[in-house]
């Protein structure tokens, strides 16, 4: 077979695992898009539109290790950006592929459409190395293989998004053919005698200490090290707490694990048990200001060592060019038990009383939306929680081992969890996927329910409709927290227009959300919303407790000079 750049870049998705890649058509790409349909390992899934591919292939990379998004110049490409921005803050390898001008458009005086009106046309690629790992610009289908490999390889490495644009006379143009993968996904591996060493220096520190405590942080998936965590644990019977972003990164049935610890709004028992340590492992954790609560829960001082995707920094060292996988599982066989949090946490967990059903015609509460949402955990079950009081829902969710969570936190942009849902379930296509999504946020990004139905995919949404922005209204309130009311579920009905098997329903009662939830789990032929209609002030009291330490946080006024 003869390739094309196209076929190359094909080929290489196909050979790290993909099994999809998500597009928006342009003219700059058709032709690629063509190049990318010849292979037929590769199915190419439709986006409504650039933003919205963006997270599709985001969600996707959460269930796959990796995503593409194919999208045409600037106009696409420029939406496309938040998503990719995002999967940098989020340590996602997503390929974003841009369409390009002409090879014989450039370094001349022609003006073309779909750029600034100007004879540049290299802000897209300064912009897209901002914002990813590697970015190439591909005029010549000689270099297309090298400059391909390069950019997939440094993404799955650096476990961050990378960016190839191609010219659009190029697409199609004869190319070498691809050679053994082996030279895109082998690991560097870890420095040997750095690793020996950051080992026994965190023995040595381990052994002076009686109440180490381990804080799992999202960049844990991230390091593939999520088994050598679980390895560590066991070695040293400690407690174990999770950082919210990190959910379900360490199995919630562990029986080591103590909560999520966040500050003030920690699960009952963590904040103590993490304040009593006299030594905390961060493994790759991120501290910003929400996940430290306005910075009021934050590790810190000697008894820190911070294990992160490939760096230990502990009191008087600090080691690079090591794997966190390899550092984990090494420390594991070197260190003795150290179980002093655990008999501590025994003494002082306290089990969250049952909750008993609301009344079955009482009005919708929050409360009793999540009391209803627990039991359609099971260990095949991914929740996809968005900004908002979702975030804090979701939190409060206890996952059977094997559930999976996704969550946006460092990132943080709403409107997300919609397309992120359709792209990961159209990477997890055995699992049950469940998302929580407030009014607010899917009103930027709604439409891609449309490609759920699409694609049949059984998605389950809870569409929390409590009239507004209701965590900026815990961070502070005013006229623009309100936002125009959408008949939630009826949407559903256009999008399904004349094929389409989506169902919409909405709860204004514990009887009907019940109903509801009986009626998609039925339905496995598309997705269905239902919106739980709740107050506008109905929220969790650890968003209120979160808002008010985060607004604080903002607040602080500028240092004098
Ligand atoms: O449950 P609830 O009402 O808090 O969630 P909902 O209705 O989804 O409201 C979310 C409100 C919100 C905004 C407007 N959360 N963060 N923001 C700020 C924001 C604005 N634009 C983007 C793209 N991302 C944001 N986080
Ligand atoms: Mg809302």
């Amino acid at each position: 077979m003869t390739y094309t750049v196209g076929s190359y870049l094909a080929a290489r998705l196909s050979q790290i695992g993909l099994k999809h890649h998500f597009a928006v058509a342009g003219d700059f790409n058709l032709v690629l898009l063509d190049q990318l349909l010849t292979n037929k390992n590769l199915q190419q899934i439709y986006c409504s539109n650039e933003l919205n591919c963006g997270y599709s292939a985001e969600g996707y990379a959460r269930a796959q290790g990796a995503a593409a998004a194919v999208v045409t110049f600037s106009v696409g490409a420029l939406s496309a950006f938040n998503a990719i921005a995002g999967a940098y803050a989020e340590n996602l390898p997503v390929i974003l592929v841009s369409g390009a001008p002409n090879t014989n458009d450039r370094a001349t005086e022609h003006v073309l459409h779909h750029t600034l009106g100007t004879h540049d046309f290299l802000y897209q690629l300064e912009i897209a190395k901002k914002i990813t790992c590697a970015a190439v610009s591909i005029t010549s289908a000689v270099d297309a293989p090298d400059q391909i490999d390069y950019a997939i390889r440094t993404a799955l490495r650096e476990r961050k998004p990378a960016y190839i644009d191609i010219a659009c006379n190029i697409a199609a143009a004869p190319c070498a053919a691809p050679g053994p993968i082996s030279a895109v996904i082998n690991k560097e591996p870890s420095d040997r005698e750095t690793l020996e060493a950051a080992v026994a220096a965190a023995a040595d520190f381990l052994r002076g200490k009686q109440k180490p405590v381990l804080l799992i942080g999202s960049k844990l998936r991230a390091a593939g090290a999520e088994k050598q965590a679980i390895a560590l644990a066991d070695a040293l019977g400690c407690s174990v707490a999770v950082m919210a972003a990190a959910k379900s990164f360490f199995p919630e049935d562990h029986p080591q694990f103590v909560g999520i610890y966040w500050g003030e709004i920690s699960a009952p028992g963590v904040r103590e048990i993490v304040d009593w340590s006299d030594s905390v492992v961060c493994i790759g954790t991120i501290f910003n200001d929400y996940s430290t609560v306005g910075w009021t829960a934050m590790p810190s001082g000697p008894g820190v060592l911070t294990a992160d995707l490939k760096r230990v920094h502990l009191e008087g060292h600090d080691f690079s060019q090591i794997h966190l996988r390899d550092f984990l599982s090494a420390l594991a066989r070197k260190v003795e038990k150290r179980d002093a949090t655990m008999i501590e946490y025994a003494r002082i967990r306290s089990e969250r009383p049952p909750e008993n059903p609301a009344k079955p015609d009482a009005k919708l509460m929050r409360a009793e939306v999540v009391r209803q949402i627990r039991p359609l955990i099971t260990a095949d079950t991914t929740v996809i929680a968005e900004t908002g009081d979702s975030w804090f829902n979701g939190m409060a969710l206890k996952l059977p081992g094997g559930a999976r969570f996704e969550i946006e936190m460092q990132w943080g942009s709403i409107g997300w969890s919609v397309p992120a849902t359709f792209g990961y379930a159209m990477g997890a296509p055995s699992r049950r996927v469940i998302a929580l999504i407030g009014d607010g946020s899917f009103q930027l990004t709604a439409q891609e329910v449309a490609q759920m139905i699409r694609q049949k995919l059984p998605v389950i949404i809870f569409l929390i409709n409590n009239h507004g922005y209701t965590i900026e209204v815990e961070i502070h309130d005013g006229p623009y927290n309100n936002i125009k009311n959408w008949d939630y579920a009826g949407l559903i009905e256009a999008f399904n227009a004349e094929d389409g098997r989506g169902r919409g329903l909405r709860a204004t009662n514990g009887a009907e959300l019940a109903e509801a939830i009986k009626a998609a789990l039925a339905n496995r032929d598309g997705p269905t919303l239902i919106e739980c209609v709740i107050d506008r002030d109905d929220c969790t009291s650890d968003l209120i407790s979160w808002g008010r330490l985060v607004a604080a946080a903002n607040a602080r006024p500028p240092r004098p000079q």
